[in-house]
Parts: C-alpha cells; sequence; structure tokens
C-alpha cells in the first residue's frame, strides 16, 4: 500500500461523539479496517516477523535504521509487545535494560549496542563510562532518562505468563523477585532525586527526557538554552529521514549543548539540578510516574513482595499525583509543565495537558470535561482527522505542524497508552475506540514512528519496533 493509498478521500468522522460512534461501530465490523489493507491476523504476523527482525539478540532496536540501538521507554513498549509472542523473550528485553541501570538507579534513555555505529549521538559523545562517576561498568549508555513505564510492562509480562505451563510462569516470577530490588531503586530515584524542589512533579534536564522531543510544550525553555562552545558534529538522522520530519539543526544545538553542559558536571545528579540551563516539572511524566508507581505497587501486593516496598510506592503515587492536579486548570482539568528556569507555567494545546486521566484525581465533573476536550474537535474528534487518535499536538493549536515530529503527528504508541490506561480506568469503550482506530490506522503495514492526524500518510521511521509492540497488545 503506498502513500497515496492514505491520501485518498476517506469518510472522516462527523463532529460530535455520537456520529464518531456510529462512524467506528462501521468500522469495527469490518474487523477494524479502512478499506484495503491487511487483515487482522496479517497485521500481527507481520507485527511479529518486525520485531523479529528488529531483534538484534538481547535487545530490540528501536527501528532499523534511525534508531539501531535500544531505547529506555520503547524497550517497555516493545517488551508489551513480546510477551505474547514470548514471555521469556520479553523478561530478556528488561533484564538488558535493567543491566543498563546506573548506580544512582536512573535508567539510561538510549543502552548502545555493542559496536553498532550509525546513531548520533553516540558513546562517544556523551562519554559517560569516563565522565560518571554513576554509569554502569557493563554497556555503554547515554546519560539522561526517559519516561518510566516500565511498571506497566512487567504487569503484562505478568498477566500473559499466567496463561501458561509452570516454567513460563516460573521464568516471569524468577524475574519479578530478581529485578524487583532494581524497580525499587529506579523509582525512588525519580522520586527522590528528580523532584528538587519537592513540588511533587518529576523535573527532566532535556527535552530528550520527556519522550516528545521537540514538543511546542519545550520551546520557550529552549530559548533559555544558549549553545556556547559547542564542539562540531554531524547529525545521522537527517541523511535517513525527510529533514522535514525531523527537529531543526536550532534545535539540534540546544540538544546537544545541554549534553555538553551534562558532561561538564559530570552527569552528577545534585549539580545537574543547579547548572543546567533547561530544568523542567514534565507533568506527563509524572502522571506516567504515579501510574507506575500504582501498578507496581499492586503487582507486590499480588506477589507478596515486601510491604515496606508497596507502601512507599503508593506513598508516591499519592504525593506525586497531587503534583499533577496542582497544575491543572479548575473548570477543563488541563495539566501544565512547570519551567523552573524562568520560573512559569508552560499552558500548551499537546497531549501534556491529558496528564491527569493517566493518574487520576480530578472531582469527576473536571474529568469529565477533560474527557470532552480529548474526544471533541479539538482532539480526537477533529473534523479533518483521518482517523479518531489523539494528535501529539492539537490541530487548532497555532503551534501544530502536521508532520513535523512531536508537533502534531499521531503517534501510534501513545493512542496504545491512552487505551490502556483507558481500559484500567474502567473506560472500555473509550479504549475500545481508541484500539479500532489504531488499528485502522496501523492497517497499512508502514509500523510508522508516527502519521500525518490529517491524511494518515505513514512518516519517521518505518519498521518502529514499538508501533508493531502496540498493535501486537491490540490484537493480542
Ligand atoms: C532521541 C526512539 C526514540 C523515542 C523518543 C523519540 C525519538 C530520539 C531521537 O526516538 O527520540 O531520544 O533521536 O529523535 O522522540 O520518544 O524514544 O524511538
Amino acid at each position: 500500500m503506498s502513500i497515496t493509498d492514505h491520501e485518498a478521500p476517506t469518510d472522516r468522522p462527523q463532529h460530535g461523539r455520537a456520529a464518531q460512534r456510529a462512524y467506528l461501530k462501521v468500522k469495527s465490523q469490518n474487523g477494524g479496517m479502512n478499506g484495503p489493507g491487511f487483515t487482522p491476523t496479517q497485521l500481527a504476523a507481520r507485527a511479529a516477523y518486525l520485531l523479529r527482525g528488529n531483534d538484534l539478540g538481547t535487545m530490540t532496536s528501536a527501528a532499523p535504521r534511525l534508531y539501531p540501538h535500544m531505547w529506555s521507554w520503547d524497550a517497555a513498549f516493545v517488551s508489551v509487545g513480546l510477551a505474547p509472542l514470548s514471555v521469556e523473550r520479553a523478561v530478556v528485553e528488561l533484564d538488558t535494560l535493567l543491566s543498563a541501570q546506573w548506580k544512582n538507579g536512573m535508567i539510561p534513555h538510549i543502552v548502545f549496542a555493542n559496536g553498532v555505529d550509525g546513531y548520533f549521538p553516540g558513546p562517544a559523545r556523551w562519554e559517560c563510562r569516563r565522565l560518571a562517576a554513576n554509569a554502569p561498568d557493563g554497556p555503554d549508555t547515554s546519560g539522561i532518562t526517559q519516561p518510566p513505564v516500565h511498571a506497566i510492562a512487567v504487569q503484562r509480562i505478568l498477566d500473559h505468563s499466567r496463561r501458561h505451563g509452570r516454567s513460563t510462569r516460573a521464568a516471569a516470577e524468577e524475574f519479578l523477585d530478581r529485578r524487583w530490588p532494581d524497580l525499587m531503586r529506579w523509582h525512588r530515584w525519580l522520586a527522590h532525586s528528580r523532584d528538587p524542589k519537592q513540588n511533587g512533579r518529576i523535573t527532566i534536564y532535556h527535552g530528550w527526557e520527556s519522550g516528545m522531543d521537540n514538543s511546542p510544550r519545550w520551546d520557550r525553555a529552549y530559548e533559555n538554552v544558549v549553545p556556547g562552545d559547542l564542539p562540531p558534529y554531524q547529525r545521522e538522522d537527517t541523511t535517513l529521514v525527510n529533514p522535514e520530519q525531523r527537529p531543526t539543526d536550532r534545535e539540534y544545538d540546544r540538544y546537544l549543548w545541554l549534553v555538553e553542559q551534562m558532561r561538564r558536571c559530570g552527569y552528577d545528579d545534585f549539580q545537574e539540578a543547579s547548572t543546567l540551563s533547561f530544568a523542567v516539572e514534565d507533568v506527563f511524566v509524572t502522571a506516567i510516574f504515579v501510574l507506575a508507581c500504582e501498578v507496581l505497587a499492586s503487582i507486590g501486593e499480588d506477589y507478596r513482595l515486601p510491604r515496606a516496598d508497596v507502601r512507599e510506592l503508593y506513598e508516591w503515587a499519592a504525593y506525586f499525583r497531587a503534583g499533577v492536579i496542582a497544575t491543572t486548570d479548575p473548570r477543563s482539568g488541563a495539566a501544565r509543565d512547570y519551567d523552573l528556569r524562568l520560573g512559569s507555567w508552560i499552558s500548551t494545546d499537546t497531549l501534556a495537558m491529558f496528564s491527569p486521566l493517566l493518574c487520576g484525581g480530578l472531582p469527576r465533573e473536571t474529568e469529565r470535561n477533560l474527557l470532552r476536550v480529548f474526544e471533541g474537535p479539538r482532539y480526537c474528534g477533529h473534523p479533518d482527522l483521518r482517523y479518531a487518535l489523539p494528535p501529539s499536538t492539537s490541530p487548532v493549536s497555532k503551534d501544530f505542524r502536521r508532520t513535523e515530529y512531536w508537533r502534531g503527528p499521531v503517534w501510534p504508541v501513545m493512542s496504545w497508552l491512552f487505551s490502556w490506561v483507558f481500559a484500567r480506568r474502567g473506560w472500555a469503550e473509550r479504549s475500545f475506540m481508541l484500539r479500532a482506530e489504531g488499528l485502522r490506522q496501523a492497517a497499512d503495514g508502514s509500523f510508522a514512528e508516527y502519521y500525518d492526524p490529517f491524511s494518515g500518510a505513514p512518516l519517521g521511521s518505518m519498521q518502529q519496533s514499538w508501533t508493531a509492540a502496540s498493535v501486537l497488545d491490540w490484537l493480542g
């Protein structure tokens, strides 16, 4: 199927929820597919084949060409997709990631595959092993972190293991026992080292740590990052993907300058908090952290892990949830980030505004209002959308760019995250709608990193592992 197939005029969702639901019903009766495309069985087979192709042995590359290494939150989502195929292989994925955990508890955002080049900035630019006292002795890693979605992967591994015989269940439980202390160290590091102002919100020191690198959320904060004496560098990404779908060179200078600042302070938690020119309380990462603490706590209860740990996890969940709710607008429930350097709130029409839907805590009426925005014409119900899925930035925002990375495109893995959380929160129909639409979008079989919200054209990297993983879980 070619890009032109995506751009063909289509029966778009009508305005309004009722019309949209009727529309989705028709689509879902068609197996969730829209016109020509792969059937669910074919799609699942292709997704599994893709993950096998991206398998480097003990890690899965985030994407074959653009991202030939392991990324932290990608690895968690990849494990979600591997779990229905092989619980044991999913365990290996998380084991590899956790083997690269830093001595302070941080899970690094990239674990570099041995001897693989082709991504900038690579190990030579980060130089963590030489510069950071906390870097692990084993694999090369980057010196920053990414959103803490890993508890969700652990949950899915355990869920799938229960459908198998004794040896698979034992493998999953052995993994849980062995890695529980590491998962606790990871959450403790976030709770203690990444809340320097004790506002109940996780602070990030680089846009890459949000996972939403060039989201308009960070535009003002990056104005404050003034590159100094930056060692020369050559981007690889723009030789592999249409540069118009990637961050600009101006943005990259700032990304690299922050890496330079981190190198100069030896990637030290304490020094980063006081010296880096970018420091933002990320409300979306915080909401994910709340969710992850709750997921981990309930796993801890189910599997009789130390009660003191479970208690601590619930305490963090409550404390950071309050931190998220404190950022919200009392009527709409929309959440905001906070720029610690500029001392100002960051209100954007981006996915971040829906953070409270991930972690709960809003008054009922306010939550309903926020759901209305999510499903209404500013987001999933926008009349020009090809699929009723949340774009990374609202199409009505002045910052919206339909093909530019985190400035507008739909990211399948984000649709998956919301659908998983909605199911968990008891919103089965909403979850089902996202799943049905996510599968329609994926039916082209490109497994793209992100999609043009209006035409449905695949963008960025193709054969992206976490897109395949989302599809596998949806079809599971
Ligand atoms: C920088 C791997 C990663 C994702 C991020 C996404 C993108 C990297 C890049 O790719 O970021 O970390 O080079 O653009 O923004 O969320 O984890 O898929």
